[in-house]
């Protein structure tokens, strides 16, 4: 079933991110998705990521959505026109297909070495070898745009300036820094997302909306420089679940670069990356919730949330026994996975024990399916085989009402927002490939 998803969303060498409501491809997605079709077809799999590649930004960008030239007109909101990112910026590609200018966690690393693991198995090492060097040189400019552009004070965590960017886009973790954003003069807009939910409640509210239009509009004016934005931007902030995903792409990027031959100091700079990162992350944990927290630039001040966020140092891997035990206490408290309400212990998106907490409503609660991926990979590379076991495993009870849906209500299991979300697929049947009995 979650191959047909695949399959079905397939729109001939990329991937929409759903059916209805994601008409396009969207970035952090598409690294997913690689890691799913690489179960199914290398060259397919590979495919993904070089189309999405195909319109990384002159500076290294890889940007969160390429618009689909033969999406229906009022499919999605904000569509192309909305951007019309080609040829109105500097470091933008030519268009069509147009672009966003924002950007997503880079999961482009993980998905091309699951690619090349997986060909290996299957004697199509040659064509994943192919793939790797092409991609190689395209995921270090991407992941140095990451380092310089989004890093000027080397801090080892990356700015982001839209919610958007985080992937999490509601989620509590911003509604601190959302304060500092007074809308100004936004046209009139009509969003399309609420009519691919059963309830309006399960997407952000317009208010949110508003503010997302008016940081575009905001990022457009100063034709997306970065530093210029660094002057003038009003949502400016550390975001340690994108900066733990970069350091975990780092690592995976320093298999790929030593399957390629790369040479010599771009190891050493990807190593000096990953070792920045961590320590970055280190200066975010918070001893009193036990978890990591983002930064408001602009108001200098933590954004002090229980969210999976949290878990950023998990993700990317290389603590010490005394922070692996702190999280690992986080995770299991009755703050997420032991919480004694939850349908089945998955990580809620947002803490059941937060006041922002809404079950139904998107990032603000729910279980999403990549996350707990993300955490089972991490638990994996932590040596916590047993843990990461039951949570693959009760994953994938959830998964099997077949629906591959964006995300679930935690206390009840039901399935919320678009169904047959390709990335919830992918890491289906990435999970479906490890054999029980040899776990
Ligand atoms: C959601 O975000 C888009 C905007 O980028 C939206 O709500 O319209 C998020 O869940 C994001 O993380 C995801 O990449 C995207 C497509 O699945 O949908």
């Amino acid at each position: 079933m979650a191959e047909r998803v695949l399959r079905r969303n397939d729109m001939e060498g990329w991937t929409r991110a759903a059916p209805n409501l994601y008409p396009h491809q969207w970035s952090w997605d598409s690294g997913f998705i690689a890691i799913g079709l690489a179960h199914l077809d290398t060259a397919r799999a590979a495919q993904e990521l070089t189309s999405l590649f195909e319109h990384q930004w002159r500076n290294g960008k890889v940007p969160h959505i390429v618009f689909n030239p033969d999406a229906p007109p009022d499919s999605y909101f904000p569509g192309p026109e909305h951007w019309s990112s080609a040829g109105a910026y500097p470091e933008a590609p030519p268009a069509p297909p147009y672009t966003s200018c924002l950007c997503q966690p880079p999961t482009h690393a993980l998905g091309a070495l699951r690619v090349w693991e997986l060909a290996q198995e299957r004697d199509q090492a040659d064509v994943a070898r192919g793939f790797l060097s092409e991609i190689y040189p395209k995921l270090l400019a991407w992941h140095r745009y990451l380092a310089t552009e989004r890093d000027p004070e080397g801090s080892g965590l990356v700015t982001i300036n839209h919610p958007w960017e985080s992937g999490t886009d509601n989620s509590p973790r911003w509604d601190g820094a959302l304060q500092n954003v007074e809308v100004g003069d936004l046209p009139p807009f009509e969003r399309q997302d609420l009519d691919d939910v059963d309830h309006p409640t399960e997407r952000p509210t317009d208010e949110e909306y508003a503010r997302y239009l008016w940081l575009v509009e905001l990022i457009k004016r100063v034709r997306c420089d970065d530093a210029e934005l660094y002057g003038s931007h009003p949502f400016l902030v550390k975001d340690v679940l994108f900066s733990a995903i970069l350091v975990a792409a780092n690592e995976t990027l320093l298999e790929i670069a030593g399957v390629v031959g790369a040479p010599e100091e771009d190891m050493v700079l990807i190593e000096a990356w990953i070792s920045r990162g961590r320590a970055g992350l280190d200066e975010q944990w918070d001893p009193g919730l036990g978890l990591c927290v983002d930064h408001d630039l602009r108001r200098n001040a933590p954004l002090r949330v229980r969210t999976v966020g949290g878990f950023a140092p998990l993700v990317a891997g290389g603590q010490t026994p005394d922070r692996l035990d702190a999280l690992l206490r986080t995770l299991y408290s009755t703050a997420f996975l032991g919480n004694p309400n939850l349908r089945r212990p998955l990580p809620p998106s947002t803490s059941p024990t937060e006041a922002h907490f809404q079950p139904r409503n998107y990032w603000r609660g729910p279980v999403w399916p990549v996350i707990s991926w993300l955490l089972w990979r991490s638990l994996v590379r932590a040596g916590e085989r047993d843990r990461a076991y039951d949570l693959r495993r009760v994953a994938l009870q959830e998964l099997s009402g077949g629906n591959f849906a964006e995300y679930y209500e935690p206390f009840t299991g039901e399935p919320l927002g678009s169904d047959d979300q390709s990335w919830t697929a992918a890491v289906t049947l990435d999970w479906l490939s490890y054999d029980d009995e040899a776990w």
